[in-house]
């Protein structure tokens, strides 16, 4: 049985994450999933809309995922590899070549797959917030 990792916010769910997903997915069998903890996407400069709770079971209902695990920090990656028997892990290549993955390949195979283009959570909050100021929305609500 051939193990996948991978890591991630997966914040305001969207085909991007989706495809991420199946795409990790099919290099193996079995697909671990990492997850952001609000405690550690605070150490980021993050604040996710859903919380983690919220945020796991929305993964968890993914056809593609087997388990889903909390990512505290930055510095567990080689033990989740050995706790989880992984064979890869899997990220978009926004990650490519970063310091927080490239030293895996000591571990485990390290994949990077193509971001995909013209979606992101950041975009679809920016869109929602001009949407917003388009529709004025804080005006008088309509009677
Ligand atoms: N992703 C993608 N295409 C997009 C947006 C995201 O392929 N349009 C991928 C990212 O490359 C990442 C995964 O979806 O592999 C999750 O993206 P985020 O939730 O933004 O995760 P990130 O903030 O990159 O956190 O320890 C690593 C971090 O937890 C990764």
């Amino acid at each position: 049985m051939k193990r996948i990792l991978t890591y991630g916010t997966f914040d305001l769910l969207h085909y991007g994450h989706i495809r991420i997903l199946k795409r990790a997915k099919e290099l193996g069998d079995y697909l671990v999933v990492a997850l952001s903890t609000d405690e550690f996407n605070a150490t980021k400069g993050k604040k996710a809309y859903h919380s983690y709770e919220t945020r796991k079971k929305m993964l968890e209902a993914i056809r593609y995922v087997d388990l889903v695990i909390p990512e505290n920090n930055w510095e567990q990656k080689i033990q989740d590899i050995k706790d989880y028997k992984i064979d890869v892990v899997v990220m978009g290549d926004d990650w490519a070549g970063s310091d927080k993955f490239d030293y895996l390949k000591e571990y485990c195979e390290v994949k990077f797959l193509e971001r995909t283009p013209g979606v992101s959570t950041t975009m679809i909050k920016n869109d929602l917030q001009l949407q917003e100021t388009v529709d004025g929305v804080d005006q008088v609500p309509r009677t």
